[in-house]
């Protein structure tokens, strides 16, 4: 492997460039390169300005995440950035690809900076929960101002050259190849600019000096937008000193605040949760030169709320599609919900009308599976019900081409049963999507047994594709997500009948951190969903197993949620805002009368465990019986397809947080109480014993 940092002069000009794949993460070696590069430079008395640049497809992305639970080695960023800054001669870094966090850090320690057109700055710590530790919180208010730090900081979102360029954190843009580097170093020399150090820029943090509202506002907003993280305050704490206190000291403070969100919780989930979305597409037992199906066309049977949303998809990642529904009405009703779900996204300014017509375009409705024969993969979207999936995969298998994939969306449904249908069961696969599927970014990948390695590399190929995080899971019944989703909601229906109010309920689990609890996201889908399950399983369901009649009582009201504008809640019209009901209220004590249930008062603190423990339970009994392959993929799916907080990493990695024992030990106690649907999953157990964690190694 050659150097990771190198220094060769081409003309007047001197290039350090770091070669350090797959980002040129700011490791120890990177660091200790620039810094003998640098040197090799400034003593270069051919070399009249140095260009700091990178191999491959980007600028340097940020520190080594690998190295944070690693003591740190000298020379650290400050003193990299320190020695750019107080280099005799000009250094120029010239930006290509994504230049995050350290990396946008070590080019505001250069002089001047340039950048090809499509490359991104950004300082994205706060998504890792931490904030930006070497100078981005001092530098970049005195380079783009305090607003445009305060935004840049607490999104952690990327912005384009072009906006980098207009705020002067870029002062030229060049070309893609980064030729124009050395063109843009022999102006610098040529205009005997200055040696630049933004550290000694004072006059856009000086208009902050007066002006605390600023930060007020800011805080205000932040805990709205980004509810329960602590990164983005603390990111407004240091730039607030970036106002307040000369350079060194403010640096001071940025290293304080840096230190101590370190070592948070919220950090440890975040950069779980980094490494763990980066996880869920490495399956051991396929290599990664495994061959997949190019997928150039697709089909969607069934053009409802599922089958739309999925076509959409694939015309998003413009991959043409054909919708196929059984009559000319449901093609065309199909297709309208589909044209007024782009129209809302042209509406908010995220789309272009050109761009939804050209999407449109890509949607082509049938009635016969004649249409199909020839593409690539079909997806199968039609009602829940296995003889129904049956007939349209015989179909399908009689008319698709050999190769074709045929994917069913189904949420619980066998998918050997359906594979056993067709003559292409290695071909087989479920692609569950999460409603909306244009939205969610969730996919189960399906593994049944004979699903081919073939296939299965090609569906997370696919995933990647439609920009979806795709997760593989094994056949049972819920698959993943919603298999532990039942004792999510079970309990919280138990606690309606021992006490609560579905608005305490769900307010616990609000303030926990979830998006809204489990009574409100019920009523979102539809109790009605919930309700077809629980009788589908009314057969198998032991007779001395507890079981809470109240969402059955409202589905055979027909209140199924937001749809009929009343469910757990009420709902104005064209409001999704749930409205605590009366009604609702004498049905949860009329339950408990009728069960002998006193009623009592249940803390916040019962109600998270009760309903976010049963994850845990649910999700110790997955991995045992290897549905999911890491307790880290369980996350990712409650991550990315039921709102699970981001800062506790997800019920698994929350589970380490709170002690995998103490879990344990309040399972056993409400196994006591509440009876065998409380059993502690066995893996659980033995963990707990033998002082193991599901995620921390
Ligand atoms: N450190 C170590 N490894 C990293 C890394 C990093 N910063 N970024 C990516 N990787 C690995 C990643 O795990 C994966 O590994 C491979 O690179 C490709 O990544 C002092 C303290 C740059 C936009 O937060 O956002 O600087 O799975 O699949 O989709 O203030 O990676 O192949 O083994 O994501 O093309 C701040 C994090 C750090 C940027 C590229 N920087 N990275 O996306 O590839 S904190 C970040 C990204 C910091 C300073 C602070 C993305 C990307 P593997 P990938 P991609």
């Amino acid at each position: 492997m050659g150097q990771i940092v190198s220094y060769a002069r081409k003309g007047a000009i001197g290039f350090i460039t770091v070669d350090n794949p797959p980002v040129n993460a700011l490791s120890i070696g990177v660091r200790k390169g620039i810094v003998d590069c640098l040197a090799e430079g400034a003593a270069d008395t051919e070399a009249k300005a140095l260009v700091l640049i990178c191999a491959g497809r980007t600028f340097i992305a940020g520190a080594d995440i690998t190295e944070f639970n690693k003591p740190l080695e000298d020379p650290d960023l400050n003193a990299v950035i320190a020695a750019l800054e107080d280099c005799p001669k000009p250094v120029i870094a010239a930006i290509h690809g994504t230049a995050l966090g350290g990396g946008l850090e070590t080019a505001l320690g250069c002089h001047y900076r340039c950048a090809a057109p499509s490359a991104q700055v950004g300082l994205p710590e706060v998504k890792l929960g931490i904030i930006p530790g070497a100078g981005g919180t001092q530098r970049l208010p005195r380079i783009a101002g305090v607003q445009a730090a305060l935004e840049i900081i607490t999104s952690g979102d990327p912005i384009p050259a072009a906006k980098a360029h207009a705020l002067g954190i870029v002062d030229e843009i060049i070309d893609e190849k980064l030729e124009g580097a050395q063109a843009f170093a022999e102006k610098v020399v040529a205009e005997g600019r200055p040696l630049r150090r933004i550290r000694d820029l004072d006059d856009k943090v000086a208009e902050a000096r007066d002006n605390a509202a600023i930060f007020d506002e800011a805080r205000k907003a932040v805990a709205k937008s980004k509810r329960g993280f602590e990164a983005p305050q603390h990111g407004i704490n240091a730039i607030e000193a970036a106002v307040n206190l000369p350079f060194d000291l403010g640096l001071e403070r940025e290293r304080e605040i840096f230190g101590e969100a370190l070592f948070s919780t919220q950090s440890f989930a975040q950069r779980h949760i980094f490494f763990a979305e980066r996880q869920v597409s490495k399956i051991p037992d396929i290599p990664k030169d495994q061959s997949t199906l190019p997928i150039r066309s697709a089909a969607v049977i069934g053009a409802g709320t599922m089958g739309g949303g999925i076509a959409m998809n694939f015309a998003n990642a413009g991959i043409p599609v054909i919708l196929i529904d059984s009559t000319q009405e449901l093609v065309n009703k199909g297709l309208g919900v589909i044209k007024k779900n782009y129209a809302g996204t042209v509406a908010k300014g995220k789309l272009t009308q050109e761009k939804m017509d050209h999407r449109m375009g890509l949607i082509a409705p049938a009635l016969s599976f004649d249409a199909i024969k020839d593409v690539d993969i079909v997806v199968e979207a039609v009602f829940e019900e296995m003889d129904i999936k049956r007939e349209v995969f015989k179909k399908l298998d009689a008319i698709c081409k050999p190769e074709a994939i045929l994917a069913t969306n189904t949420s619980t449904l066998d998918v050997n049963e359906i594979a056993a249908v067709t003559k292409r069961p290695e071909k087989v696969i479920g692609l569950h999507f999460f409603s909306p599927a244009n939205v969610m970014k969730l996919l189960e990948i399906v593994r049944a047994e004979k699903t081919s390695k073939e296939t299965l590399a090609t569906a997370l190929a696919l995933a990647k594709t439609i920009k979806k995080v795709g997760v593989v899971v094994g056949v049972c019944d819920g698959f993943v997500g919603n298999r532990m989703v039942h004792g999510y909601v079970r309990e919280a229906m138990f606690l309606l009948e021992e006490g609560a109010l579905p608005q305490l309920v769900d307010k616990a689990l609000y303030d926990f951190g979830f998006p809204m609890g489990p009574l409100q996201m019920s009523d979102l889908a539809g109790l009605d969903v919930g309700w077809r399950i629980r009788k589908r399983q009314a057969a198998t369901r032991p007779k001395d197993e507890r079981y809470a009649e109240i969402g059955d009582l409202l589905c055979e009201q027909g209140r199924y949620g937001q749809k009929t504008l009343s469910g757990f809640y009420k709902y104005e019209p064209g409001n999704r805002n749930p409205i605590p009901d009366p009604e609702v209220e004498a049905m949860c004590i009329a339950e408990s009368a009728r069960k002998g249930i006193t009623r009592r008062a249940i803390s916040d603190e019962e109600i998270v465990k009760r309903c976010v423990y049963p994850l845990i339970n649910e999700g110790a009994r997955i991995l045992e019986e290897g549905i999911a392959l890491r307790a880290s993929d369980i996350d990712i799916i409650y991550i990315y397809g039921y709102g699970f907080p981001v800062f506790r990493g997800g019920p698994m990695f929350y589970a380490d947080s709170v002690g995998v024992e103490s879990v344990y030990n309040d399972i056993c106690a409400f196994h006591k109480e509440h009876g065998k649907l409380w059993e502690p999953a066995p893996l659980l157990e033995r963990m707990a014993k033998e002082g193991k964690t599901f995620t921390m190694g």
